[in-house]
């Protein structure tokens, strides 16, 4: 790691021996330019002298050491950008030594630059002059105020709780930041609410009950390798997460045991040693089950329930309830392989537990996750080297996203915007009287659901999200949107959301900024600003401080990251995601640092609850939950589940891998997985039209005829608007605690699809 370490930013010169000036230049600690040109900083700033010395460095290439634009991975990645590099100007060349996923990538990673190109994004704002009329082009002042007169004239007339914010997981805890920030200060709207709500807001509401504090892994994914049986519950990294798939094989390699559970035999799951194959919405039971099941064999280590957690006598009561011929019945896993699973953790002196979508999108995905924990926390796995739970966060910035006030219910530093002390912290750092901060405001999909409604919000910001494709139950939410008063999206490219809109706002991304994120370990990283986005796009921290300013709030609100970011660390500080010790400088160094980091002396904490959790006691909660059914269950009306999930080549909502060509190369179009016996009885072949309908919705997509699944299952990937669009059928039955749809099953009928295109 050598040539990242030390002073110098993370820009190198390509030229084998660059002249004396560049090398000055791109040894400007602490912000280097790359390809990045004063008049674009200019543009964006509003800043005179760099106006007045705006200079492009034709023909001179760079490199820059950034981070992937899409998962929680955050693979580091070296961007080579100039003039002649490509049709957008960037490639992608291997970062060597970043620690996380060693100079891998992954094809999404790899084909990034596609996303850069112009035509296939916004190159200036769009504008509808009438509902239903068409969007043409605009320019930034008449779109800008026609948004600010917008937000302002329905807060006017409706209440400031009527005008809407709905962020992202993807966004940089800058924007994140300054969006929670923009919402209530200058909105002054409690409804603000994000994507992430979609993501793993389960896992997360069920870290904070048992250990007080919520953070994806509470250990480096280095820790991995070292473990003696790992459990992952519903994730699918082998597609989600490719590099991280070295961790998991090094873990075999070392003797270890993986366990996979999916009710689908995924690629993870062919890596492993035992695949346990449940119906969807089972892990709860299984869970319980596996607990009765160490009980019974007396491989709970008392010591460490006696000295480290409390409540374990409602827990093994709830497991008794979970004997194994009922959890067989329950979960469709045979009785001898939950022994055999019960007997690999129980008696691994080290273990872990990781849940990712699988288990979480569910409305009982708090409880669920909660059932995993306490399976860890009854044989000593947790708070312990190599052992412990963690939850593999999705967006790229799905952690930080979280952690910095876009949630309803959150401040900056994961605070309670419920807690007095909190408030007054915040608005001491925003300079506004902590009276005048709204409070809690509505989850997600309440939000969608209520938009346009008599007491619902009327005027919508998004940005970061594309819920006419992501969002449960899709054509009601759509609906929502286009019964909007003003829907304003700022986005790179027209996503299908963004067409609904009044007003599109192109923003830049990803190597166009700087800004931080923070991924599935807590590590925060830098991703650099590389080149110059096309002229009439604008950085999304310009476009918050013009709206505010236009909006009564002149100040506050710097369009540069480092600034922003400076002050998001004093606002955290003291908070459970403390970022008080981190720096731009410190990131660059370090590979990362990870939170909670309360002091620039302070090394960061890889590794969380070895001495103690972060409850009031010190010590972990067990859930002592039971099994419940699902929302929605298979009836005689629609007798099969429907799960949904991801595949390699495209990305969430596929706003942005969907405009790439190789990646649509590789996954072309929607589809409904099904076993064969469960094709057979259908008359159903490989590639046929088949139609699924739930109570929300009917689908249709070729059919993809597998073995891997299970025959009373079918899923179906939810990348794709259109006729294929998963989410069409979808139900968004909500988990209570953490408002977290129940993506991951509902009840279907599946048809063939006679003389129908997709
Ligand atoms: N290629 C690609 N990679 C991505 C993304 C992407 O869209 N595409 N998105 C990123 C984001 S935001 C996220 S959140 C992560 C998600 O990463 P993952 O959670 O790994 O992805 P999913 O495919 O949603 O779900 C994982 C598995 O859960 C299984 N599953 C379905 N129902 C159940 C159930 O009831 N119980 C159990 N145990 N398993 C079930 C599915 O069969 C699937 O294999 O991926 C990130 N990485
Ligand atoms: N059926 C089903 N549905 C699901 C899931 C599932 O498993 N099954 N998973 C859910 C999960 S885990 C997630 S995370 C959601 C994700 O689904 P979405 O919330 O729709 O996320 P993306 O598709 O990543 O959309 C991100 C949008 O932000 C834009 N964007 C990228 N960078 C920036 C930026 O810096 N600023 C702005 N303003 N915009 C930017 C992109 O171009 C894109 O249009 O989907 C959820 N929906
Ligand atoms: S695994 Fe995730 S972060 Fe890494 S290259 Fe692929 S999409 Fe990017
Ligand atoms: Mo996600």
């Amino acid at each position: 790691m050598a040539a990242l370490r030390g002073d110098c930013p993370p820009v190198t010169c390509a030229l084998a021996n660059p002249p004396a000036r560049l090398r000055l230049m791109s040894c400007r600690a602490p912000r280097p330019r790359g390809g990045v040109s004063d008049a674009y900083r200019a543009r964006n700033t509003g800043d005179p002298v760099a106006k007045r010395s705006a200079v492009r460095f034709i023909g001179m290439t760079t490199t820059t050491d950034t981070h992937c634009p899409y998962c929680s991975l955050q693979c580091g990645m070296r961007l080579r950008t100039g003039p002649e590099v490509g049709a957008a100007g960037a490639e992608v060349l291997e970062r060597p030594g970043f620690p996380v996923n060693g100079g891998a990538l992954c094809g999404k990673g790899r084909s990034a630059p596609a996303l850069l190109a112009r035509d296939v994004r916004l190159t200036g704002p769009l504008l509808r002059d009438r509902p239903g009329g068409p969007l043409r082009s605009a320019g930034w002042p008449e779109a800008l105020a026609r948004v600010a007169e917008g937000l302002a004239g329905v807060r006017e007339r409706h209440g400031a709780d009527a005008v809407g914010v709905f962020g992202g997981g993807g966004l940089t805890n800058e924007k994140a930041y300054q969006l929670g920030k923009f919402a209530r200060v200058v909105l002054r709207t409690a409804n603000i609410d994000y994507n992430g709500r979609f993501c793993m807001s389960s896992a997360a509401a069920a870290h904070r009950r048992a250990f007080g504090l919520d953070r994806g892994l509470p250990f480096p994914l280095e820790d991995i390798p070292h473990t003696d049986c790992l459990v992952l519950v519903g994730a699918n990294p082998a597609e989600t997460m490719p590099p991280a798939l070295r961790y998991f094989r090094e873990l075999r390699e070392n003797g270890g045991t993986l366990i996979v559970v999916d009710p689908r035999r995924t690629r993870t799951a062919a890596e492993a040693d035992l695949h346990l194959q449940p119906r969807p919405g089972g892990d709860l039971a299984l869970a319980l089950g596996l607990l009765h099941l160490v009980i019974a064999d007396g491989l709970v280590d008392e010591e460490f329930v006696a000295a480290r957690t409390t409540g374990f006598d409602r827990a093994r009561a709830a497991a008794t309830a979970h004997w194994p011929d009922r959890v067989e019945r329950l979960t469709g896993v045979p009785v001898a392989r939950l022994r055999e699973a019960a007997a690999l953790f129980g008696r691994a002196a080290t273990g872990m537990v990781l849940t990712a979508r699988g288990p979480e999108q569910q409305s009982k995905g708090t409880d669920t996750v909660g059932a995993w924990i306490d399976l860890c926390l009854a044989t000593g796995k947790a708070g312990r080297p190599r052992s412990g739970y963690g939850c593999l966060t999705g967006q790229g910035n799905g952690q930080g996203g979280r952690e910095h006030g876009q949630k309803a219910d959150q401040l900056p530093g994961y605070r309670s915007i419920e807690d007095p002390v909190a408030r007054a912290h915040v608005a001491g750092v925003w300079g506004v009287d902590p009276e005048a901060l709204p409070g809690a405001g509505r989850s997600a999909y309440e939000l969608l659901d209520g938009l346009g409604q008599p007491g619902g919000v009327r005027a919508l910001l998004l940005a970061g999200s594309n819920p006419v494709v992501s969002a449960p139950n899709a054509g009601h939410v759509a609906g929502r949107l286009r019964a909007l008063d003003l829907l304003v999206v700022a986005d790179p490219v027209l996503s299908e959301t963004a067409r609904l809109a009044d007003v599109v706002l192109p923003v830049t991304q990803w190597a166009e900024e700087d800004g931080t994120t923070t991924n599935l370990e807590g590590r925060v990283i830098l991703r650099r600003r590389a080149l110059d986005p096309p002229e009439g796009v604008r950085s999304e921290l310009w476009v918050l401080r013009e709206l505010a300013a236009r909006l009564g709030v002149p100040d506050g609100f710097p369009a540069e990251a480092e600034p922003v970011f400076d002050e998001l660390r004093r606002a955290s500080a003291g908070g459970d995601a403390d970022y008080a010790g981190i720096s731009y400088r410190r990131i660059a160094a370090e590979d990362g640092v990870f939170w909670p980091c309360p002091d620039a002396a302070h090394p960061g904490t890889p590794r969380l609850f070895l001495d103690r959790f972060a409850t009031p006691d010190g010590r972990a909660r067990f859930a002592g939950v039971t099994h419940r059914p699902a929302a929605e269950e298979p009836d005689r009306d629609y007798p099969l589940y429907l799960t949904t999930g991801r595949v390699l080549a495209q990305y969430q909502s596929g706003a942005q891998t969907r405009r790439v060509p190789e990646l649509n190369a590789a996954a072309p179009g929607p589809f409904v997985e099904l076993h064969p016996r469960l094709a057979a009885r259908l008359a159903v072949g490989e590639g046929e039209l088949v139609s699924v309908t739930s109570r929300r919705g009917r689908a249709v997509a070729p059919a993809r005829v597998t073995d891997t699944i299970r025959p009373d299952t079918v899923f179906m990937p939810f990348h794709w608007p259109g006729a294929g669009r998963a989410n069409t059928l979808t139900n968004p039955a909500l988990d209570p605690v953490s408002r977290m749809p129940e993506f991951k099953l509902c009840a279907v009928r599946v048809e063939r699809a006679e003389g129908e295109a997709s």
